[in-house]
């Protein structure tokens, strides 16, 4: 018998993971799913992200060493950075025009308003000091931090993916600048590595299913009771459209009118990388995945994919920019405040920054949030009023992160050249052999 194809597997794991989770809430076996089911979803994740860095490391090393020159490598670079930049500013504007539209904030009533704040307030308030942190530390502190001073280290820890990257690019420019002779064996070896990583997310992936089915019995079991979030329905709405917009509508746009692919061939190509992300929230786990089926399904050559999927999982994040501005402007609502164009211009550069600053793990983006309120001089302890739709959100701006990153790979690969046809992976083929 034909198997499903991945992306439906992945459904299938979803779907039944979040009746099983509804079950498990009737029949009240939450400390089942908890202690049963939840740890096999974490090793599902941990499996992913454990091989990030390896697939990193090798397919930079690869991609920047087949480009053969450097000008083609700030070329790429370049393009890369700025197609992000656009795509990110897009989504912040469009997130601005529906909050402000709906004003889902503006009917909060200060009783509902109060009871959530001080329901998460301690939530809240453990996040308001980690971004505080993060913001301590200065202007100029991204960029110091961009470069480690110890790569085992950095490595260690997936929150420093740009530490990472920023050394294997080094590496990778080091390795075109030396005698060709002695950087044939390295460039083996890491072809090598590459080669082995994809095989591992091949098998990693006949996991999936399960992974996710566990993912979302344990998310719908720890998921607070539905009565609180009638006060945030409206806000939840505002964030889903802007991120519908963008999946829907922003990313298979641009796809069509600079490649020519039609939609289908696009989501076809993504979906397992979008479900992915959806039941992980970590653009950070998904990334493996990412890479692997737009190089696979959606053409993309690894030169391109290499270079610009690992920087996107960390620095280009559409989704999430889009969801800060919309609950920046929806705390501020809830505070009876009129944001004036100024301080909406000033969210705009805000949530720019936030999201490039935001790790590619889940929550990070709430964490960020705390840097847009407070340069709009919006309470900070307004997070707490999202706290308790925060996951929900976080799995689908994930998605819309990852969409974008692949849509901009793809545009990348079509002006360089390298958007070749797909050649169908084995992966399908492995699920086809029955
Ligand atoms: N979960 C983050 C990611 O992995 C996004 C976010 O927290 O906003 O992309």
């Amino acid at each position: 018998m034909k198997k499903l194809a991945l992306h439906w597997q992945i459904l299938l794991g979803m779907v039944a993971g979040i009746l099983f989770g509804i079950l498990a809430n009737q029949l009240e076996w939450g400390g089942f799913v908890k202690d049963w089911i939840k740890p096999f979803g974490t090793i599902f994740i941990n499996s992913l992200k454990l091989i990030a860095i390896p697939l990193i490391v090798a397919s930079l090393i690869k991609g920047i060493t087949d480009l053969k020159d450097i000008s083609k490598l700030s070329a790429m670079g370049g393009r890369t950075i700025a197609i992000y930049v656009g795509t990110t500013v897009l989504a912040i504007v469009i997130g601005l025009g529906i909050v402000n539209m709906v004003g889902p904030g503006r009917g909060l009533d200060e009783s509902t308003r109060d009871s959530l704040l001080n329901d998460f307030a301690a939530d809240a308030g453990k996040r308001i000091m980690d971004a505080e942190a993060q913001r301590e530390a200065g202007p100029l502190q991204a960029l110091v931090d961009l470069v480690p001073d110890n790569i085992v280290g950095a490595a260690s820890s997936n929150g420093n993916m740009l530490q990472v990257i920023f050394f294997v690019i080094c590496f990778g420019i080091g390795l075109i600048l030396i005698d060709p002779k002695k950087a044939q064996p390295v460039k083996d070896f890491f072809d090598g590595v590459n080669e082995v990583v994809l095989k591992l997310i091949d098998l990693i992936m006949i996991a999936a299913p399960y992974g996710v089915f566990a993912l979302l019995a344990a998310l719908v079991v720890e998921a607070p009771s539905a009565g609180l979030f009638k006060a945030l329905l409206y806000y939840s709405l505002c964030v889903l459209a802007g991120l519908g917009i963008m999946i829907f509508l922003v990313y298979p746009t641009l796809v069509k009118v600079f490649t020519g692919k039609g939609m289908k061939f696009f989501f076809n190509g993504i979906s397992p990388a979008q479900l992915l992300a959806f039941s992980t929230s970590s653009s950070a786990a998904t990334l493996p995945v990412t890479m692997e089926r737009v190089e696979e399904h959606l053409g993309v050559d690894e030169e391109v994919t290499s270079f610009v999927l690992p920087i996107g999982a960390t620095i280009n994040m559409d989704g999430t920019s889009l969801y800060q501005a919309v609950a920046a402007v929806f705390i501020a609502q809830a505070y009876g405040m009129n944001l004036d164009l100024m301080t909406q211009l000033g969210i705009i550069t805000t949530a720019l920054a936030a999201s490039i600053g935001s790790a590619a793990v889940p929550g990070a983006g709430m964490v960020m949030l705390v840097i847009v309120l407070g340069q709009a001089g919006i309470p900070e302890a307004g997070l707490a009023l999202i706290f308790a739709v925060d996951r929900p959100l976080d799995m689908c701006r994930t998605v819309a992160n990852v969409t974008g990153d692949a849509t901009v790979a793809m545009l990348v690969g079509k002006s360089v050249g390298k958007l070749n046809e797909p050649q169908e992976r084995k992966l399908d083929d492995f699920y086809a052999e029955g």
